[in-house]
């Protein structure tokens, strides 16, 4: 058995290899909800649709958001609408009333849908509209991914962090705000004094997530602080890292990031903005995988690789590198249950 945290590109781009490396039965990813949004009255979970459309062969895989050949019909009308009305189009946060969730954190991160500032297509929306149903019916998010899992016929098990909402905030030289209305609104350009996971006190992970950290962990080439951070804020997922082997993929090439916003995230935090930043963000992990050109030295076993992800075979090339590593610190891939 073998759980790979995911969250961003990094994680769902390595599981394209992972998957016909490992038996898919054997996987469990646990993704990320720290990005999670409230926008036009429904859920957006991005980290987990991009390894839901992933695992149901319907990702938009130019983007690795979004599902492919999508079409936009209501996000069109609902920016016409906007600015026929003379509205602003720019993000809209809402009071924490009439929430979708019904939890305190809805403030944080619940934003109007007029002229809906993140793109959701057709498809894509209809993914959310049954998510929020469902989680308004009572059930927990854990159990409506798993619905949503069967309806897209995933080959293995995707587990959303908590079941309790987690806001990833940035603090910038103009403000705090989400993390989407800083990457998609914003572009990223404000500049990163802090991130912080609002609510992450008030989370649990769930007895699945707890579970599915009993086997070996692989944290793939994800950005370290918004991707796999909000995961670790969460009481008791770093403790349970400790307990047993994690290999982490670094998304680093000594200081250059392969994409994203990985680099002023990390330095916001306080991390060098490196593959050692990335080996200090991770104290629980017992080895690491670094690219080919990748010379830093580590307190810890490591396998080099050309880690760049492009294709499938890339993927693969990198999954060996993860098994060897696993070997090199003495974790066999037999179940030891
Ligand atoms: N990213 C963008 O850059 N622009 C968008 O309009 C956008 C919409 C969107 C809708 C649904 C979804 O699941 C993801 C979406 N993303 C969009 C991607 C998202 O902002 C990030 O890639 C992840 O949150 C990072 O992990
Ligand atoms: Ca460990």
């Amino acid at each position: 058995m073998v759980t790979f945290l995911a969250g961003g590109t990094g994680t769902p781009k390595l599981l394209d290899g992972a998957l016909s490396v490992f038996d898919p039965e054997s996987v469990t990813v646990v993704g990320n909800t720290g990005d999670d949004v409230e926008l036009g009255g429904v859920l957006v979970c991005p980290d987990l649709d991009t390894v839901l459309f992933y695992g149901g062969g319907v990702l938009d895989r130019e983007r690795w958001w979004g599902i492919e050949n999508d079409t936009t019909e209501t996000d069109d009308e609902l920016h016409r609408l906007a600015e026929a009305a003379g509205l602003d189009a720019g993000p809209r946060y809402l009071p924490a009333e009439q929430q979708v969730t019904g939890r305190e954190i809805s403030q944080w991160r619940r934003f109007s849908g007029v002229a809906e500032f993140m793109e959701l297509g057709d498809r894509d929306r209809a993914v959310h509209v049954t998510r929020t149903g469902l989680l308004d019916e009572g059930y927990s998010l854990t159990e409506v991914t798993r619905l949503l899992a069967d309806a897209f016929d995933l080959a293995f098990a995707l587990l959303p962090m908590s079941n309790d909402p987690v806001a990833t905030m940035v603090h910038t030289d103009e403000g705090t705000m989400h993390f989407q209305e800083f990457w998609v609104a914003r572009r990223a350009e404000p500049t990163v004094e802090d991130v912080e996971f609002r609510g992450h006190q008030q989370a649990s992970p769930t007895p699945a997530v707890l579970d599915a950290l009993d086997d070996r962990v692989v944290v793939g080439p994800s950005n370290p602080v918004t991707s796999i951070g909000p995961m670790l804020s969460v009481w008791g997922v770093e403790e349970a890292l400790e307990r047993t082997p994690v290999v982490a993929v670094s998304p680093f090439v000594e200081d250059e990031v392969f994409s994203g916003p990985a680099a002023a995230l990390m330095a916001g935090v306080g991390y060098e903005p490196s593959t050692a930043g990335v080996a200090d963000a991770y104290p629980f992990a017992d080895a690491f995988v670094l690219d080919d050109e990748d010379g830093t030295d580590l307190d810890r076993p490591v396998v080099r690789t050309d880690t760049r992800i492009d294709d499938a075979a890339d993927a693969e090339r990198v999954t060996r590198a993860v098994e060897e590593a696993f070997e090199r610190v003495g974790a066999t891939g037999a179940d030891p249950a």
